[in-house]
């Protein structure tokens, strides 16, 4: 982040705040947005203050109206419901100037919300934990199912399609544009050999038997704030909330929850699906979502597993032969290890396939 202190104030300033803000500072762990806690006067930290990735997310109009319609969404729906304690289970952003939902400083978009007070993100999980964000993702997209179609865009298009990030794959492959290729043609093999089978969702909503719904694609641990208890309070990152494939909300989960090891591990060892967290997590969603889920969908579940991992060693794989122009990377070789640790994940889940596919029959 290079902003001094002075010209994060400034920004700010531009903000409907409760009191003065007298700091910012770095906070949390995502690999996109820069993430800031701001401090107002009476020392306690009450906004979080984000720079939006507007090289990731262009659309910064579609992207904040997006977040507007479901947290507007989201709050109606817990006050139909009777709940209590809204402002810590919704996030909340505030207007800048001219009633807009970001301002922006001729380079930058900024926008502001309320921090959760007694709030934690997690990078790993319990069984306890994983049954709880299962409860609450499934209850996320139930809430949002009822939002009609076109409402809300896709905020970066074709995030989650698997054939259009195999072709961004090739199209890396082709270029090699740092000359990393010659290193790594054995990992090249190996996500090939998988790519026609991973992209069985496209191919059934090309038939019409899989459809889209409002899905939040960035089911990380650390997407979901928990309370003192250990009881989820809040999903939040909600910039990548769009139409697309059921699986990515439960795919995702199980890539960054149920391994033993860290998504960036360079001990390859340490790297393997947890099976009680993937369990836990299942549980926890079915609950929420078995009444929306088509059969075909559920039985699907453990591949989303499959799916969204693949998805992200392409992705990382991707990113390091291009010479790491998307991923925040933390030292030279960061999206190849990524890559490596995210590989060995999809090799542990293929190995406990069936395991899965068994622990599903009691829904189907
Ligand atoms: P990114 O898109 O970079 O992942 P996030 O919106 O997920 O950004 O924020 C990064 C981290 O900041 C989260 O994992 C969480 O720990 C913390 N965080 C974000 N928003 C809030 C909030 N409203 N209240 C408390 N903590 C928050
Ligand atoms: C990014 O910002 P963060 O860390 O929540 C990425 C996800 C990836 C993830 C991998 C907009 O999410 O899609 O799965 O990194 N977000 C975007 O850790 O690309
Ligand atoms: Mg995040």
């Amino acid at each position: 982040m290079v902003k001094t202190k002075e010209e994060l104030l400034s920004i700010l300033s531009h903000f409907p705040l409760e009191g003065k803000a007298i700091s910012a500072e770095p906070f949390g762990n995502g690999h996109i947005n820069d993430t800031l806690k701001v401090t107002t006067g009476n020392g306690e930290a009450k906004y979080i203050l984000q720079r939006i990735n507007h090289h990731i997310f262009t659309n910064v109009d579609m992207l904040q109206q997006n977040i507007h319609i479901v947290t507007r969404h989201i709050r109606r729906k817990l006050e139909e419901r009777g709940e209590t304690d809204i402002d810590r289970k919704v996030l909340t952003f505030l207007s800048a100037d001219d009633n807009k939902l970001y301002y922006f400083d001729g380079e930058n978009y900024w926008r502001v919300c309320l921090m959760i007070p007694r709030s934690k993100s997690y990078e790993e999980v319990t069984p306890e934990k994983s049954f709880e964000a299962g409860l609450a993702f499934g209850d996320f997209q139930s809430m949002l199912a009822d939002i009609p179609e076109g409402t809300l865009g896709e905020t970066i298009p074709n995030f989650h399609n698997m054939e259009f990030r195999l072709q961004q794959f090739r199209d890396a492959v082709e270029a090699d544009p740092v000359g990393r290729l010659a290193g790594v043609k054995g990992l090249v093999d190996e996500i090939e050999e998988r790519a026609k089978g991973m992209c069985i969702q496209e191919m059934l909503y090309r038939e019409g038997r899989l459809r889209k719904r409002v899905n939040h694609c960035d089911t990380k641990v650390n997407n979901i704030l928990f309370d003192e208890a250990g009881k989820v309070l809040c999903v939040i990152d909600l910039d990548t909330v769009m139409p697309g494939f059921v699986l990515s909300d439960i795919g995702d989960f199980i890539r960054t929850g149920a391994n033993t090891g860290a998504e960036d591990d360079k001990d390859l060892d340490n790297v393997g699906v947890n099976m009680p967290i993937f369990e836990a997590y299942t549980e926890g969603y079915m609950e929420k979502a078995k009444s929306f889920l088509t059969s075909l969908e559920i039985s699907m579940l453990p591949y989303g597993g499959r799916l969204l991992t693949y998805m992200q060693t392409v992705r990382f794989f991707t990113d390091y032969i291009n010479g790491d122009t998307y991923y925040k990377i933390h030292y030279p070789e960061h999206n190849l290890v990524r890559t490596k640790a995210q590989f060995k994940l999809l090799l542990s889940l293929e190995d406990h396939a069936a395991e899965m596919d068994n622990f599903m029959e009691q829904w189907l």
